[in-house]
C-alpha cells in the first residue's frame, strides 16, 4: 500500500478534502503493524508557514483510531507539577516533581512523603527536578538516575545525579552529581531533561540550548554541552565509542547535536534505535531518529517561526545537505514532552507505537511508525484538557501519564 496521501504537499484545505475521500475507502494501515484504519489527518488547524516538507508524510499524516476498547482513570490529582515517571518493579511509580521533590505513588493513588536526600534544584521557569530512570539492575542495586537544573555561580545548568533508594524508601542515599552540561548560564528555559539507558548500559541524556539568541548557536558548537544528546557512563564519564571521542574540538560525551530542547527519549523496541522529540519554534516541533555523530540542524535549518512571529534565519532555511531532517514535524505544535514505545501485549494494535505527552496540544499522541517513517497519528485523552508531561508503560500493559495540573492517569484495556 502507499504510505501517505498524495495530497500531503498540497494546501491544508485540499488535504482535508482528499483525506476525507480517502477515509471513505477505509484501508488497513501499516501492513500488519496494527489493525488501524486510515482517517483524515488529526491536524486540521492552519499551519504557521507555507514551508514545504522535505518528503511526503513528514507532517500531517493520516489519522488512525484505536479499535481495542480502552479506558482511562485518574489515579491521583494530588501531585505538584510532576515531570518524570520511573516504574518500579512492583508497578508503583517513582515520580519527580518540578519543585524538587520525589515521591512514590501506589496503585490506589497514595502518595508517599517527599523522599529526602536529593540535591537542591533551581526551579525557576522550566528548571527543576526533571527526568528520572532506574538502573537496569535496580532490583538488586536500587540505583536511580535523575536530571535537574543545578544552581551554580553565574546561573544554572542541566545536571545528572544518582543515588540509592533507601530500603525504607525515605531517602536517596549518597546522592551525588555525576554530570554537568556546561557552560552554566543565567536563564530559566530549555534544559532538555530526559534520561534513559541505552542497550550497552550507558546513559543517554538530553540537554537544551537555553533558548536565548545568545546561547542558541551553541547547539552547533561541539565544545558546548548545550543543545545536545550526551552519552555517559553511570559515573558520568564519556561513554566508550562516542562519535567525537578523538576530536580535540569536541566534548567527548556528545552523541548528537543541533538540538533545540529535547524532552523525549526512547529506544525503539525492535530496531534499538534512539528516537527523540524536541520542542521546535512555533510550527517546528520535531520527531527525530537519532544516529551517533549527526547534526539535527538547529538553528541553521528549522520549520516554523520564532514565537514572536519573526522568521528564523535570513533567509529562513528548512533543508540543507549534511543536516538531518526530522522524521516528522508538527505545525501547529504539540509541545512534545515524555516519550515511550508500547511493548506490551494488552493492546496488541499499540505494539511498537510511539506515545508522546503533548503539553500545549493537551493530548497524548500515538504515532504509528513503519520502516522509520510515520504512517499514522492519533490523539488520546484529548478531551481531558490536560498538559501531558510524561508517559510510561506499566507492568500490566497500561500506560501511565502525568500532567502539569498534578494528575496521574492510568490508560488500560477495558
Ligand atoms: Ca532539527
Amino acid at each position: 500500500m502507499k504510505k501517505t496521501f498524495p495530497a500531503l504537499l498540497l494546501s491544508s484545505a485540499t488535504l482535508l478534502v482528499a483525506a476525507c475521500n480517502n477515509s471513505a475507502a477505509t484501508k488497513n494501515a501499516a501492513d500488519g503493524a496494527s489493525a488501524d484504519s486510515i482517517y483524515p489527518a488529526v491536524e486540521k488547524n492552519k499551519a504557521n508557514t507555507e514551508y514545504k516538507p522535505a518528503f511526503e508524510g513528514q507532517t500531517r499524516i493520516a489519522g488512525v483510531k484505536t479499535t481495542t476498547p480502552y479506558e482511562s482513570k485518574v489515579v491521583t490529582d494530588k501531585l505538584k507539577s510532576p515531570w518524570g515517571i520511573a516504574v518500579l518493579p512492583d508497578n508503583r511509580l517513582l515520580i519527580t516533581e518540578k519543585e524538587g521533590d520525589l515521591r512514590i505513588v501506589s496503585a490506589d493513588g497514595t502518595l508517599s512523603e517527599a523522599i529526602g536526600g536529593l540535591p537542591k534544584v533551581d526551579a525557576q521557569g522550566q528548571g527543576g527536578l526533571l527526568g528520572i530512570t532506574l538502573d537496569p539492575d535496580f532490583a538488586t542495586n536500587r540505583m536511580v538516575y535523575f536530571v535537574f537544573s543545578e544552581p551554580a555561580a553565574g546561573g544554572n545548568h542541566t545536571a545528572v545525579g544518582k543515588g540509592r533508594l533507601a530500603d525504607d524508601e525515605k531517602s536517596i542515599e549518597a546522592a551525588k552529581v555525576i554530570y554537568q552540561a556546561l557552560p552554566t548560564y543565567d536563564g530559566k528555559l530549555h534544559y532538555g531533561g530526559r534520561i534513559i539507558f541505552d542497550k550497552a548500559g550507558n546513559l543517554l541524556v538530553s540537554t537544551g540550548e537555553r533558548s536565548d539568541l545568545e546561547t542558541r548557536p551553541q547547539s552547533q558548537d561541539l565544545k558546548s554541552a548545550l543543545g545536545k544528546i550526551v552519552r555517559i557512563t553511570k559515573d558520568g564519564k564519556p561513554a566508550e565509542g562516542n562519535p567525537f571521542a578523538s576530536d580535540a574540538n569536541a566534548r567527548p560525551e556528545v552523541y548528537s547535536y543541533g538540538h533545540r530542547n529535547v524532552q523525549g527519549l526512547a529506544l525503539h523496541p525492535e530496531t534499538g534505535d534512539l528516537w527523540e522529540t524536541e520542542f521546535g519554534p512555533r510550527g517546528g516541533d520535531e520527531l527525530n531518529r537519532v544516529e551517533a555523530g549527526k547534526n539535527y540542524g538547529w538553528p541553521i535549518i528549522t520549520y516554523g517561526l520564532e514565537y514572536s512571529g519573526k522568521e528564523i534565519g535570513n533567509p529562513p532555511i528548512q533543508q540543507q545537505e549534511g543536516l538531518e531532517q526530522p522524521v516528522y514535524y508538527w505545525d501547529p505544535v504539540l509541545s512534545p514532552s515524555g516519550l515511550m514505545f508500547y511493548t506490551a501485549d494488552a493492546i496488541p494494535e499499540w505494539k511498537n507505537s510511539l506515545f508522546i505527552g503533548g503539553l500545549s496540544s493537551t493530548h497524548i499522541a500515538r504515532i504509528v511508525i513503519k520502516d522509520n517513517k510515520v504512517v499514522g497519528e492519533e490523539r488520546l485523552l484529548d478531551r481531558e484538557g490536560q498538559r501531558f508531561r510524561d508517559v510510561a508503560q506499566g507492568k500490566d500493559g497500561e500506560i501511565f501519564a502525568i500532567t502539569d495540573a498534578g494528575r496521574l492517569y492510568s490508560i488500560h484495556k477495558k
